[in-house]
């Protein structure tokens, strides 16, 4: 059989097709590919539920790619060794309690193994708003990134979600969505978004972790939206905070699904 381009295109198109079909209804929604939203999809998708993951930008991987300063080097401390052994990552000890791995192999491997676990990811794809349903955040409103970055009016599409997760990083970007919407109503002290304070490694690390909560009907943050929410301090290119943060919203929502 003869190489066809117009095989080619159907070939793409179909699939694509395909694959947002099937991914037009799932248990969890995950918004942003950073080290987070990259755990807790491998998680929830290896435990068979059905999980999709939308990235604004071409690439995944968030803020791992570059370690602390472009040196592409990411520490993770000692608790969370394990998590980037599951994925097969490779980590070289520092001292008792820090270790490294190379940044690039990190954020390769996690999206490989949580492809291959089950977690359907798309690229280019923003999320806008949310959808809801008697005040519960029950799904996803998605444009294409392009169009949202050369500001053309084109209305968006919505996909449904049991659940959603904020993966957006320092942005927090789909709380703040909710947030202007339903003032008040967070599950924080102030029922606001509390923002993100300056650099404290360890406090944020711990913070991370304990602000990895339902913090709206329906939208659970993780990762450095969990602190960005909550009012807790940044910490840098140390990492373990965000694969723990990533595993422990796949359990809360493994064990509600
Ligand atoms: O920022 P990011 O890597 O989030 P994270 O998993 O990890 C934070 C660390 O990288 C670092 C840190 C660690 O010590 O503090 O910053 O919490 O990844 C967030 C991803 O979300 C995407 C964004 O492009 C990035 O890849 N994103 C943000 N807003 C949207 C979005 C949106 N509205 N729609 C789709 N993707």
């Amino acid at each position: 059989m003869a190489m066809d381009e117009i095989i080619i295109s159907r070939a793409i198109i179909e699939r694509y097709h395909e694959k947002l079909m099937r991914n037009l209804e799932t248990d969890v929604a995950i918004v942003g590919g950073g080290p987070s939203g990259l755990v807790a999809g491998y998680f929830l998708a290896k435990a068979g539920k059905k999980v999709v993951l939308f990235e604004r930008k071409l690439s995944i991987g968030g803020g791992m790619w570059g370690g602390g300063m472009l040196f592409n080097e990411i520490v993770v401390q000692a608790e969370a060794v394990r998590i980037l052994e599951t994925f097969g990552i490779r980590c070289e000890k520092y001292d008792d309690y820090h270790y490294t791995a190379d940044a690039i192999e990190a954020v390769t491997t996690m999206t490989g193994e949580a492809i291959r676990a089950g977690l359907t990811i798309f690229n280019c794809i923003s999320v806008e708003d949310v959808m809801m349903r008697d005040e519960k955040v029950e799904g996803l409103v998605i444009n294409w990134s392009p169009v949202e970055m050369t500001g053309l009016h084109v209305d968006p599409l919505t996909v449904r979600s049991r659940f959603v997760i904020d993966t957006t990083g320092h942005d927090t970007e789909v709380v703040q969505v909710v947030e202007n919407k339903m003032e008040g109503r967070l599950n924080t002290p102030t029922g606001k978004r509390l923002g993100e304070k300056s650099m404290w490694a360890e406090k944020a690390e711990a913070d991370t972790l304990s602000n990895t909560k339902e913090i709206f009907p329906g939208l659970y943050v993780a990762g450095m939206a969990a602190n960005a929410t909550a009012g807790g301090p940044r910490m840098g290119p140390i990492f373990g905070g965000m694969l723990l943060s990533g595993e422990k919203v796949a359990a809360a929502l493994i064990d509600r699904l």
